[in-house]
């Protein structure tokens, strides 16, 4: 792995896979003396290594990971909390507080590009929202997921609810946030909650071997595929980030390209070339 993005990150790290396994970004959290539970620093570098993987064309995939056996993620750090939100500057008496994982959940779920959670250890409240929003999770046999929120005066109506209702059932769903119990790895697996647990030794292994497969196959058709889930997903704009995504092939063609050149020409579009398919 190869340091990479501004480099100057204080919460995380990103980096990049070297051959054999070219193609790969990983974006560890790395806060480990909290199970690396999430500031605003924190959620604004991801999201900045997010925008480094998304334009680095040599990038199809990204693993988000936490640094160290013990977590992946234990959510808002709740010593930032404030009255409003999380506060990016705590100390002061007008800071003023925001969910800024509002913005990087949606990020994950638009980025164009597979993104996998890596999970040893705990993914907890919203550090197992962002495990949600992942288009696959690799869990190591230590790994633990569990919702808090309700105990600690929180929750995630959102995607917290409805992709975590979509993977496991309204009921067991509810079961998450109504409780707060911890659910381990192989009870992960069986409710359909992460694709696959392997023994925390291979973890990175194994996940590697996943970014592998995808990395062999059709960039664009991976791309498609994961608007296409957020196009049943994600209502309106779900069905736009599709719409642009087949846009992006259809400016490829002659006839779309027909009309551009005739609009620069100042004359009349000539389509009747093209055919009207059945
Ligand atoms: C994650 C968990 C289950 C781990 O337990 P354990 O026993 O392995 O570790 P321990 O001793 O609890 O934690 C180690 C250190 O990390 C800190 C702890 O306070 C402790 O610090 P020290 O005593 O060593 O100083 N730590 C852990 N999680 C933290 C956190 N989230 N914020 C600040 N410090 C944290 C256990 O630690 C746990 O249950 N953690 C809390 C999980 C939690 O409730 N997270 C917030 C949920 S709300 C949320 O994430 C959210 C939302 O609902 C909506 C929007 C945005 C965020």
């Amino acid at each position: 792995w190869t340091p990479a993005g501004d480099g100057d990150y204080q919460d995380i790290r990103y980096e990049t896979s070297g051959e054999p396994h070219a193609g790969i970004a990983k974006i560890t959290i790395n806060r480990p003396e909290v199970r690396n539970a999430f500031r605003p620093q924190t959620l604004m570098e991801i999201s900045n290594a997010l925008e480094h993987a998304r334009e680095d064309t040599s990038v199809g995939v990204v693993i988000l990971t936490g640094e160290g056996p013990l977590a992946f993620c234990s959510g808002g750090d709740q010593r930032v909390r404030g009255d409003t939100g999380y506060l990016t500057e705590p100390g002061k008496p007008a800071a003023i507080g925001r969910f800024h994982v509002t913005d990087l959940q949606i990020q994950i779920k638009r980025l164009p590009k597979p993104v996998v959670a890596m999970v040893a250890g705990y993914a907890i409240g919203g550090g197992h929202v962002l495990h949600l929003v992942c288009d696959l999770t690799i869990a190591a046999d230590n790994a633990r997921f569990g919702q808090t929120g309700p105990k600690v005066g929180s929750w995630d109506g959102g995607f917290g609810a409805s992709l975590l209702r979509d993977l496991v059932g309204p009921k067991k769903a509810k079961e998450f946030w109504l409780l707060c119990r911890q659910y381990d790895a192989q009870q992960a697996l069986d409710m359909g909650l992460v694709n696959t647990v392997v023994p925390l030794d291979r973890l990175e292994e194994e996940t590697v071997q996943w970014c592998d497969e995808m990395l062999a196959l059709s960039p664009f058709a991976l791309r498609l595929v994961k608007s296409s889930f957020n196009a049943h997903e994600d209502g309106y704009s779900g069905i736009q980030q599709l719409a642009h995504d087949t846009n992006l092939l259809f400016y490829a063609s002659e006839e779309a390209q027909e009309g551009r050149e005739a609009y620069k020409a100042k004359r009349a579009p000539d389509f009747s070339r093209f055919p009207r398919r059945p």
